[in-house]
């Protein structure tokens, strides 16, 4: 081996080759016929873009690729699949703007993330390749639309929907935000449709109720929570002459006393009823008005608050007072009943509408220590004591909003409600990429589901994709599509021509992955028992309402159906950071400061890459990309390499043969360095804390090089070659095997066991440290033998009975004699 002994760390030489090895041997190809106990390892689902990988993209990919190797290597047998989310609006848009055809970009661009992947040593069970466009993928996100449908989830309504004027279509609650697209940022308008929505809303208790069981960072369930709503209070009917009560929701029913208006929404059906002879222009004119203002703004705490009032009058339940009714703008139609009991010293929108129009006041709650503000500047909005209410004075707001809740409950004027801020999932698109909605209208037998055999129905092969700017679907144009013969009855029927929305596809293809080949059931049953549910689900947190949501969302359909025994898919989930470019923005095509891995592996090769990605921050943390600290890693690597192509044949040494007792005092400490970095890694590993596990190889890397330049390559410094050779093996994949190789190891590193350590080599050896103050001894410590001088100042400092000798004084200085004493000199 001596000649080798120069030979430098060029992964260029040897990196491809592995690559190439693993595929063939199909070394990551996962089988449930197996002993050891499973571990389903999945990245979120990647809709590939022309754009291809940026290093950023590997931040997602690199972690879970080294978990599942960490995770082979302590014994489980690991399934790590990729698959692509190739329907849906993103990729439709962006083949047109090439004018192209969008079959053919997604192939092309999933191939291309797949080279990419490969490159940098990603171990995936490609086998198992999905592609959500292909007809065997989409008849089985149309096979659960028919489910969804069959269990009374899938219904068909018109409505007033968020319209897109640049992508030219409706989007989803969810997808517009702050008043804008979620891809393109247009500003939304509405528009009337018929459309097809998921009855989510169904499922609102329980996938609240889920969240408390799941292991997900706690900022992306407070997301879904918010987006999910609960909302726990009454609703309170007040009486109208000459009409059905007027119903609102409140959350605060122990505010009733206080009520000094009603608001109700400019789309609320009684406006018109209520609204007297003399009022009628002036409220004609706000509510014409306020139709075309977005509901963001109406919601908005900084507008300024606006209304009218309507003549009309409705009773106060309690204290039988007239009430008079105003329309306001920031009472929205869409959510409780559209109709709000304004109580101003309570709620601050209220206040802020009675100070303008100059309507009462009247405060009922105080708090429980402490007076209210005599005049209020602003709505005293907690929780406190109820007052100037009656039977309920004194009794605080939670118990007193149950005790009128109850009392109007007896006169059937009101009841405890829950109201929810979520609302049914859209999923009509009038797009052309994306699964075809599998229902025919029948002029005699209505609107009928496609039979299960007659599944998939396909996409027609048609040029012209764009959508035609009508609101209905390009697809609305193919005659030979829409005609077709009703499944009931036999005579002719029209095909819908929506199709469904994107996150259809992705919210059950964890499942698919399982079985991803099976042609008669969307998954087969033992594969996916064996396998499902996932054990660790990492992506973006950008995915937080939509995709988590809806994926939740049709487990416990397809929970309730008897589909899967389990109703929670991602029991684990972790968001990894982002990274920024090396100017501390986003990574962007517009601004052309995309780093590549191609460019990155060319330079110093994979491992570099894979290894840097690691240690550049946390691995949930944000991170500006470095040159500079990309080159450290790169010298990291290269001195293991050195090291160990001169340790020679590495891969028969034997840990166990080792004897503590009979090992020089140096050889000793390094030998208990070994073991310590071993535990140490091992436990980052489990915690996924990359950066640290890394900083403490490269510190036992420094401490064997100096063994090196002392004793040379001896016993125990090969030894310890060897375990780091294994403990960057999942990170460094291609050098871990080529050095394996060549020390004589058996095909592959990947496949041997995770390096043990010896529980009594942890121990670490203590001294006592004499402190002094003054030149005086006051105190002695334990303290570990490898302790440095600030650490050891430190303690010093802290010892109990040097304590009271500090206080009041000023410390000077402290001095450490290695080994020995520190003496603080105080004045
Ligand atoms: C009286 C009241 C008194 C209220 C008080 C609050 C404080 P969340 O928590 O978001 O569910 N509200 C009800 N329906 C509304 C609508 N369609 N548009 C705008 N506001 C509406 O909010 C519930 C509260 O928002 C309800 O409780 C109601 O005002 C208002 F001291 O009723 B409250
Ligand atoms: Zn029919």
């Amino acid at each position: 081996m001596s000649e080798n002994r120069e030979e430098r760390y060029d992964p260029q030489a040897f990196e491809t080759k592995w690559r190439e090895k693993w595929l063939e041997t199909g070394l990551y190809n996962a089988s449930s016929s197996d002993d050891r106990p499973k571990y389903y390892c999945l990245d979120f689902f990647p809709y590939p873009s022309g754009a291809g990988l940026s290093v950023g993209h590997c931040r997602n990919y690199v972690p879970t690729d080294v978990i599942c190797r960490y995770q082979r290597m302590k014994g489980k047998n690991v399934l790590h699949p990729m698959g692509w989310d190739a329907f849906g609006l993103p990729a439709e848009n962006e083949a047109i703007r090439r004018g192209r055809h969008p079959s053919e970009t997604t192939r092309e661009y999933a191939a291309n993330y797949r080279r990419q992947m490969e490159l940098i040593g990603v171990g995936y069970d490609w086998s198992r390749e999905i592609n959500s466009s292909d007809p065997d993928y989409y008849r089985w996100t149309q096979w659960f639309f028919l489910l969804l449908h069959r269990r009374g989830l899938a219904y068909r309504t018109s409505g007033y929907q968020w319209w897109c004027p640049d992508c030219k279509t409706i989007l989803a609650n969810e997808q517009v935000e702050s008043g804008k697209c979620w891809r393109c940022s247009e500003t939304v308008t509405k528009k009337e449709l018929d459309q097809w929505y998921f009855k989510i809303t169904d499922y609102a208790d329980r996938l609240l109720e889920g969240l408390d069981r799941i292991d997900w960072p706690e900022r992306i369930k407070m997301m879904q929570r918010n987006w999910i709503g609960k909302s726990v209070g009454a609703t309170i009917l007040f009486p109208l002459e000459g009409h059905e009560p007027l119903e609102v929701f409140t959350t605060r029913p122990d505010t009733l006393f206080g009520v000094s208006f009603m608001a109700v929404a400019p789309e609320h059906p009684l406006v018109g009823a209520l609204t007297t002879a003399e009022n009628r222009a002036e409220v004609e004119a706000y509510v014409t008005e306020a139709m075309k203002q977005q509901e963001i703004d109406r919601l908005s705490t900084e507008r300024e608050k606006s209304g009218v009032f309507t003549g009309s009058f409705a009773t106060h339940p309690l204290t039988g007072e007239k009430v008079p009714i105003w329309v306001a703008d920031y009472v929205i139609m869409t959510y409780g009943s559209g109709a709000v009991m304004a109580v101003p010293a309570h709620d601050q929108r209220d206040f802020e509408f009675a100070t303008k129009f100059q309507l009462p006041i009247k405060p009922v709650i105080r708090p429980a220590k402490g007076e209210l503000d005599d005049p209020l500047t602003e709505a005293y909005q907690e929780a406190g004591v109820m007052f100037n209410s009656g039977e309920f004075d004194g009794q605080p707001s939670d118990e007193g909003g149950k005790a009128v809740t109850a009392k109007l409950a007896e006169a059937k004027q009101g009841e405890a409600a829950i109201t929810w801020r979520m609302r049914d999932w859209l999923i009509s698109r009038q797009r052309f990429w994306g699964a075809p909605i599998p229902m025919v209208h029948c002029e005699q037998c209505g609107v009928v589901p496609v039979p299960e055999d007659q599944l998939p129905v396909k996409l027609p092969e048609i040029a012209e994709i764009k959508p035609s700017g009508t609101g209905r679907s390009p697809l609305a144009n193919v005659d030979e599509f829409v005609n077709t013969t009703c499944p009931k009855c036999g005579g002719p029927g029209k095909r819908e021509t929506d199709t469904m929305d994107g996150f259809a596809c992705s919210s059950w293809y964890f499942l698919r992955f399982t079985s991803p080949h099976t042609e008669n059931a969307p998954f087969d049953e033992k594969e996916m028992t064996y396998w499902a549910p996932t054990d660790l689900y990492v992506g973006g947190a950008e995915h937080a309402v939509m995709h988590l949501l809806y994926a939740r969302f049709w487990t416990k359909v397809m929970h309730d159906e008897g589909l899967v025994p389990f109703d929670e898919p991602f029991p684990r989930l972790l968001n990894q950071g982002m990274v920024h470019a090396e100017d501390g923005t986003k990574m962007s095509k517009s601004k052309g400061n995309v780093i590549t891995p191609d460019s990155v592996v060319e330079r110093y090769g994979a491992d570099t890459l894979r290894t840097y990605e690691l240690f550049m921050a946390p691995f949930d943390q944000p991170v500006t990309w470095s040159d500079q600290d990309i080159k450290g890693v790169h010298r990291f690597l290269s001195r293991i390499w050195r090291l160990a192509l001169e340790a020679g044949e590495l891969a028969a040494l034997d840990d166990a043969g080792i004897d503590p007792a009979s090992l020089e005092p140096a050889q000793l400490t390094l030998f208990k360095e070994i073991h310590r970095t071993a535990a140490r890694v091992t436990d980052d590993m489990d915690r996924l804390a990359f950066n640290t596990g890394i900083a403490a190889m490269m510190e036992l890397l420094n401490k064997m090089y100096l063994h090196h330049e002392a004793h040379g390559m001896d016993r125990v410094l090969a030894q310890a070659v060897k375990m780091l050779v294994l403990l960057t093996a999942p990170m460094a994949p291609h050098m871990g095997e080529e050095i394996w190789e060549r020390a004589g190891g058996s095909y592959s590193i990947h496949q041997q066991p995770w390096p043990s350590f010896r529980e009594e080599m942890l121990q670490r050896e203590t001294f006592q440290l004499v402190v002094q103050v003054n030149g005086k001894k006051r105190d002695a410590i334990d303290v570990p033998t490898d302790i440095d001088a600030d650490q050891a100042k430190e303690q010093a400092r802290a010892a109990e009975k040097v304590v009271p000798h500090l206080e009041g004084k000023q410390v000077v200085k402290a001095i450490y004699v290695p080994g020995r004493l520190v003496n603080i000199v105080v004045k």
